[in-house]
């Protein structure tokens, strides 16, 4: 059997394949946290040091060659070591998401495969609109709740899994008594390619939604799903349709990101050992 066929017909057993070549290859028994660096969000891992350990996605089982610009598709180990504790931390530069059309297994794959290989916790980051017009471009905010709009789930079978506690609320305070500047919001998941209609801003904000993208909800679920307490980070780089008249444009959404990567980065650096 392929890695992909493997991925499609028994994805927990091609995570847990993919776990154990990330513990052969970088020699690490057990990372404690992985983070997940969407659009953007790459050059933030600049603040973690030099990696002990580098390799292209693709090189492990059930890792589709990445699609989108900014999104580079390496996997890396870090040490991260501050009030004496020695953290390893499993790094993704870049994802798969809905919109590439291949399905929910390979979206969810790298946080699978993350949990296998120990991670407790899960950092997802990502670039996002803006529906409510009190958060500005540039602005890092922490992900309170969603709202799946994608009528996808990367589960199935009858596992009623609990939702209300997704975005662990111990670590939104532990990231908001380091920095108080750190606001919240309910993050709507739409699957994209294309964006939203002016119409459909009004109705997600009518629903309660504060921010919008085309990532993180099918990964925060499956992580969720397998144990791991779930933090998620989004990075207002535009305001969502309708809300100033200006059209949407992918550059401007990536160069609106790197801005404010390095100040995220070194923010993560000293909050990661916190949460151990
Ligand atoms: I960056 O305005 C980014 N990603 N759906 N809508 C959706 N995804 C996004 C947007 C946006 N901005």
């Amino acid at each position: 059997m392929t890695s992909s066929e493997l991925l499609y017909s028994d994805p927990l057993a091609c995570a847990a394949a993919a776990a154990q070549e990330i513990i052969t290859r970088t020699g690490v028994a057990s990372h404690d946290v992985a983070l997940v660096m969407g659009s953007g969000w790459v050059s933030a891992v600049d603040a973690l040091g030099t990696p002990a350990y580098e390799c292209n996605a693709e090189e492990l089982t059930g890792f589709l060659p990445p699609t989108v610009e900014g999104h580079s598709g390496k996997v890396r180990s870090y040490v991260i070591e501050a009030d004496g504790k020695k953290v390893r931390a499993l790094v993704f530069l870049g994802r798969t998401h809905l919109y590439e059309g291949k399905g929910v297994e390979p979206v969810v794959h790298s946080v699978r495969a993350a949990v296998k290989a120990g991670c407790k916790v899960i950092i997802l980051t990502n670039a996002c609109g803006a529906i409510n017009t009190k958060f500005s471009v540039g602005q890092p905010v922490l992900i309170r709740d969603h709202i799946s709009l994608t009528a996808v789930s990367p589960l199935s079978g009858a596992t009623f899994v609990d939702l209300t506690d997704l975005y662990s609320k111990r670590i939104r305070e532990i990231l908001k008594r380091e920095d108080a500047t750190l606001d919240e919001g309910v993050y709507v998941h739409w699957r994209g390619p294309t964006y939203e209609t002016p119409a459909e801003i009004h109705m997600m904000r009518t629903m309660g939604g504060d921010l919008v993208g085309m990532s993180t909800v099918p990964e925060a679920i499956a992580a969720h799903a397998l144990g791991a307490e779930i933090l998620g980070i989004s990075l207002v780089t535009n305001a969502a349709a309708g809300v100033t008249g200006k059209k949407l444009n992918h550059e401007e959404v990536i160069a609106a990101g790197k801005a404010a990567a390095d100040r995220m980065g070194a923010l993560l650096k000293g909050v990661i050992p916190q949460l151990f």
